[in-house]
């Protein structure tokens, strides 16, 4: 049974869908980002970035437990565990796994500020709001370019960098998008969000999220806790 460690936002929802997917029985520990449970020793012994997600597989290639964070290397590791949604030939490897690399060095990073400026940062500070909008807006043109010559975004068969990506563009509203811009991403989009796999994968905690605008929240995430030497 692989243990989870995990919270209802993008990152965690990646390993959530790919768990269904897979159709691997985990079990699953709420790691409350809004309440500084990301900071409890026993989590950063498994997560030393303090970020969810992380999981503990007891039973790794060496037949030992394994422990894992960054959702890019967890998605590889369950690709690899269980021979699914990653090619196996090395040229169809490397095309899926650059845009993996995109997702996780570009799409969570960038809406990530997205999202804080636009809708957590406690005063509007137009040039940052304009900055990431304005990048948002041309990561959404580079999917919905490669998505009008390519069936998903890591080439012909659906697989991790969709399940990546997919999670992020759910709060496309709150990214100042406009999906009559990008009709090739917004195609795929609707297709990967009917999957029962990731229906499922999108509930998981999701009765636990609150918004993160309270005050705790908001000093737990973007105050002074977060930049404690630990
Ligand atoms: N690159 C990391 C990012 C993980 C991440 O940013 N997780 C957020 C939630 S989506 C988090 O745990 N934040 C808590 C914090 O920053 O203290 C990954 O993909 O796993």
């Amino acid at each position: 049974m692989i243990e989870v460690y995990s919270w209802a936002t993008p990152n965690g929802h990646k390993v959530h869908i790919m768990l269904e997917e897979c159709g691997i029985p985990y079990r699953v520990h709420a790691v409350d980002i809004g309440a500084g449970d990301q900071f409890r020793p026993e989590f950063l012994a498994i997560s030393p970035n303090n970020k969810i997600p992380a999981i503990v597989d007891p039973d790794g290639p060496d037949g030992k437990a394994i422990s894992l964070f960054e959702s890019g290397a967890i998605l590889v590791y369950l690709a690899g565990k269980t021979g699914r949604f990653l090619p196996e030939d090395l040229r169809g490897r490397f095309e899926a796994l650059q845009w993996l690399m995109f997702q996780m060095g570009g799409i969570g990073p960038m809406l990530g500020q997205a999202h804080h400026f636009r809708i957590y940062a406690p005063e509007k500070i137009p040039y940052a709001v304009e900055r990431y909008t304005n990048e948002a807006h041309r990561l959404y043109g580079v999917m919905n370019k490669r998505l009008a010559k390519s069936r998903y975004l890591g080439g012909a068969d659906y697989g991790i960098a969709d399940i990546a990506t997919f999670p992020w563009l759910r709060s496309w509203k709150n990214q100042g998008i406009d999906w009559a811009d990008h009709p090739h991403l917004k195609g795929w989009f609707d297709e990967i969000a009917a999957r029962p796999a990731v229906r499922r994968g999108v509930e998981v905690l999701a009765d636990r999220r609150k918004p993160l605008v309270d005050d705790q929240a908001r000093e737990v995430l973007f105050g002074k806790t977060q930049y404690t030497a630990r």
